[in-house]
C-alpha cells in the first residue's frame, strides 16, 4: 500500500477502534433488538391528527417511531441529510423526490432536468476545437437513484446496504464541449483544455455502493465504494444542495470546491457520533477524461479528510482537504493540495415554503506555481410555487487556467460573478414540479482582461425550464401531512411522491 492513502484508512480505522469499546458496553448486550435507549412507542401513532409544524422535532426520537427514511451512505442518518457522496446537508433541507418502500427496502429517485437557452456576456471567442459559441439552446440533467437494504429484520436495522446510481445526459446534450459559461475553466475538448465553457457531466457520474453500521443507538461506521463516485472532499456538490438546485450552469468555483464529485475511483472510510463524522478517502486525483461515456482508469493515488458537524436541524458545516495527484491531463506533472469550508443553512418557513443559503470557501494550492482561492454564497428563497436564488462569487483564476496568451499565464485575476433568477413552477406538488424561470448574471474581472472579454460588465441570461420530482411531504425529522405513515410496518408498497 502507498503510504499516500495508508494515512486516511489509519485515521478511520483508529476512530472505529476508539469508539467500538464504547458500543460494547452500551448495547452490545442487546445484538437481536432496538438498543434499550430508543422506546419503541406501544400504539403505533396517528399522524395524521398531529400538526407537526407547531412540533418541537428536537426532542423527539423520529427512529423509534419507525418511519425515518434513511440515507443510502449511513443506516443511523436520516435520508434529508443525504446529499451527494457521503457529504451532509441540513437535517431540515427539504427533499425533491420519488420514495417508494418495497417490503423493507427503499427505493428513492432525484433528478433535475433545465430544457433552457442561454446566453453569455463578453467579446471573447469562447469555442474550443472549433465548437461551440456564446448562445445555446441545451438542457443540463441530473438523475440519481437510491436503493437502501437493510441487513437484518429490526425496525431499526443495525447495518444496511445503499446502493445509489448518478446519470446524466450531459454527453449527449451538451456534447463533448460543454456548454457556455464566462470565466468558467476546467477539464479538456479534443485535448484543448476548456475556457468559458462548463465540461459535460459523465454518463455514468456515481455508481457507488455503501455498507454502514450502527455503533450503539446514533453513532456509525460506513465504508463507501465509487466507480465512479465522490471522495469525502468539498461540500455537497453544487446540483444536490438546495440552494444551487434552481441553477442549471455549474459555480465558476467548481474546481476550487465540488469538482471531484465524479471520480473514478474513491474508498470512503468514515464514523459518524451523531452530530460529528469523520471521513477520510483515498481516490483517483485524475478528473474525468473527454469521453462521458467511459470508465476511466481507476487509481488510488490521492487523499482526502473532511469532518462535518450538524450542530442544528438547520446547519451543516463541513472542513475538508485533499491532495490531488495530477488532476489535469494537460498538466500532468502537477499535483495539487485542495482546502475547502462550508456552511450550509436550511430553514422551513412552513409547510410549503423554504430558506436554503450555502457559503462555499475553497483553495487550490500547486506546489511551486499558485494558490488561488474561491467564495461562493447561495441563497434559495422557496414559497409555493415561487423561487427566487442568487449566487454570487468571488474566484482567482490563474491566466494558464483562463487560456490567456503564454505572457499572461502567470497572472492571477480575481474575478466576481453575480446571478439572480426567479421560477414560478407550472406544475406544483404533483409528483413532479415543472417551472419557467429566468436569470441575469453580472459578471467582471480585473482590466487587465479586457483585452480578451471586452470592457464593462459582462451580462448573460437564460429562460429556463426546472423539472424535478415535487418536494416530499415527509421533510426528514420536520415532516408534514404524514397521512397513513405512521410505522414501519404499513409502509411496504406504498408510494410517497409529492402531495
Ligand atoms: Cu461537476
Amino acid at each position: 500500500m502507498k503510504p499516500i492513502f495508508v494515512y486516511p484508512l489509519a485515521l478511520c480505522f483508529g476512530t472505529a477502534i476508539v469508539a467500538f469499546p464504547a458500543q460494547a458496553q452500551m448495547g452490545g448486550m442487546d445484538m437481536g433488538g432496538a438498543p434499550a435507549a430508543t422506546p419503541t412507542p406501544e400504539k403505533p401513532m396517528d399522524h395524521s391528527q398531529m400538526d407537526h409544524s407547531k412540533m418541537n422535532h428536537e426532542g423527539m426520537n423520529h427512529e423509534a417511531m419507525g418511519h425515518t427514511m434513511r440515507s443510502t451512505t449511513d443506516v443511523a442518518v436520516s435520508m434529508s441529510r443525504e446529499s451527494s457522496g457521503t457529504a451532509w446537508q441540513p437535517d431540515s433541507s427539504p427533499m425533491y423526490m420519488a420514495m417508494k418502500m418495497r417490503g423493507r427496502d427503499q427505493l428513492a429517485l432525484h433528478g433535475t432536468f433545465y430544457p433552457r437557452y442561454t446566453t453569455i456576456g463578453g467579446n471573447r471567442d469562447v469555442s474550443v476545437a472549433g465548437q461551440g459559441g456564446t448562445s445555446r439552446f441545451d438542457a443540463p440533467s441530473m438523475l440519481m437513484g437510491m436503493y437502501v437494504h437493510p441487513l437484518d429484520k429490526s425496525d431499526m436495522p443495525r447495518s444496511q446496504l445503499g446502493i445509489r446510481a448518478m446519470l446524466s445526459a450531459d454527453p449527449l446534450i451538451e456534447r463533448g464541449y460543454g456548454y457556455p459559461l464566462l470565466f468558467q475553466s476546467g477539464e479538456v475538448y479534443k485535448g484543448q483544455p476548456l475556457h468559458d465553457r462548463q465540461h459535460p457531466h459523465d454518463l455514468f457520474s456515481e455508481l457507488s455502493v455503501t455498507y454502514s453500521r450502527r455503533v450503539g443507538s446514533k453513532q456509525s461506521a460506513y465504508l463507501y465504494l465509487g466507480y465512479p463516485g465522490e471522495p469525502a472532499l468539498g461540500p455537497p456538490t453544487f446540483m444536490h444542495r438546495i440552494s444551487g438546485m434552481d441553477f442549471a450552469d455549474a459555480p465558476l468555483s467548481h474546481h476550487w470546491q465540488d469538482s471531484t464529485h465524479i471520480t473514478f475511483g474513491v474508498a470512503t472510510l468514515g464514523y459518524n457520533f451523531g452530530k460529528f463524522k469523520l471521513e477520510g478517502s483515498s481516490f483517483n486525483g485524475r478528473e474525468p477524461d473527454e469521453n462521458r461515456y467511459n470508465f476511466d482508469t481507476m487509481r488510488l493515488n490521492s487523499y482526502s479528510g473532511r469532518l462535518s458537524w450538524n450542530p442544528t436541524r438547520d446547519v451543516a458545516l463541513q472542513v475538508s482537504h485533499g491532495f490531488l495527484k495530477s488532476p489535469e491531463t494537460s498538466h500532468p506533472d502537477e499535483n495539487q493540495h485542495r482546502t475547502t469550508a462550508s456552511i450550509l443553512y436550511n430553514h422551513s418557513l412552513g409547510e410549503d415554503a423554504n430558506l436554503a443559503t450555502a457559503f462555499v470557501y475553497g483553495q487550490n494550492a500547486i506546489s511551486g506555481e499558485s494558490t488561488t482561492h474561491a467564495y461562493t454564497l447561495e441563497t434559495a428563497l422557496q414559497k409555493q410555487k415561487n423561487t427566487v436564488f442568487l449566487r454570487a462569487e468571488h474566484v482567482q483564476k490563474t491566466g494558464e487556467e483562463l487560456v490567456l496568451n503564454p505572457a499572461d499565464a502567470g497572472n492571477i485575476y480575481g474575478i466576481n460573478a453575480l446571478s439572480i433568477g426567479y421560477v414560478r413552477d407550472l406544475s406544483h406538488g404533483k409528483g413532479v414540479d415543472v417551472g419557467l424561470g429566468i436569470q441575469g448574471t453580472f459578471a467582471d474581472g480585473p482590466s487587465g482582461l479586457n483585452s480578451y472579454y471586452g470592457s464593462g460588465v459582462y451580462k448573460g441570461f437564460q429562460v429556463f425550464f426546472r423539472i424535478r420530482p415535487s418536494r416530499m411531504k415527509m421533510n426528514g425529522m420536520g415532516m408534514t401531512g404524514m397521512g397513513s405513515m405512521d410505522g414501519a410496518s404499513n409502509m411496504g408498497d406504498m408510494p410517497m411522491t409529492g402531495k
